[in-house]
């Protein structure tokens, strides 16, 4: 049987990492095998550029960073899919979903065209949208200074997201104002419907969009 792939999507700072942890962790207990993956992937050669772009200490055109953050996913698509196949399930903390919302709002860059570069990427089985505000989300300790940690943006953000990208048969939104530990009692049946689903049925990958 493949694992199944997840993604968990949402503004900067609704807690994504966090929930991937801790879901990963109560997987693994249950007698799961899990691997979280977190893009962008800032080790790659794609990744440092992005990095050092996020930090301000690059400059890019929108549309190139947006194709450096497209490739930093296509560069790992073949991986991701040969451990789909062995069985391990993927929680993806972000996707292509980021993608578009971000280049979109970000530098006003036509939503049409910020998906087609995403076209053909492994798609994920669902997708957990964690829904805070952008006000409360930049009030949790904070933002770190990077390029798009600001609140109007962010707003725009969370805009694209539900307006343009929300999806009823693959999507979940899930509200994420609540303790981390609130949020995990809310994801962590939905999660394992999943799983549990994908042991009696062997769906082949599918593919974005
Ligand atoms: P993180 O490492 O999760 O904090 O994400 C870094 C930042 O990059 C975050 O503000 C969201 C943004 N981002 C993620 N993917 C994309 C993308 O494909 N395009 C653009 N423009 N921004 C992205």
């Amino acid at each position: 049987m493949r694992g199944v792939l997840l993604a968990l999507e949402g503004v900067d700072r609704c807690g994504k990492t966090t929930q991937a942890a801790r879901l990963a962790e109560t997987l693994r207990q249950r007698g799961h095998t899990v691997e979280t993956w977190r893009f962008p992937d800032r080790t790659t050669a794609t990744g440092k550029l992005l990095d050092a772009y996020l930090s301000r200490a690059a400059e890019m055109d929108g549309r190139v960073a947006h194709l450096l953050f497209s490739a930093n996913r296509w560069e790992k698509a073949d991986q991701l899919l040969r451990t789909l196949q062995r069985g391990v399930h993927v929680l993806l903390d972000r996707y292509a979903y980021s993608g578009v919302a971000f280049s979109a709002a970000v530098n006003q860059l036509d939503i049409d065209w910020c998906r087609a570069t995403e076209r053909g990427l492994p798609a994920p089985d669902r997708v957990f949208y964690l829904d805070v505000s952008p006000a409360a989300a930049a009030a949790r300790g904070g933002y770190g200074g990077e390029r798009y940690e600001s609140v109007p943006l962010q707003e725009q953000v969370r805009r694209v997201f539900l307006e343009h990208l929300y999806d009823a048969g693959r999507w979940h939104v899930v509200p994420a104002d609540g303790s981390v530990e609130q949020v995990h009692q809310q994801l962590l049946p939905l999660v394992l419907e999943c799983v549990e689903a994908a042991e009696h049925h062997n769906t082949p990958v599918g593919t974005l969009w």
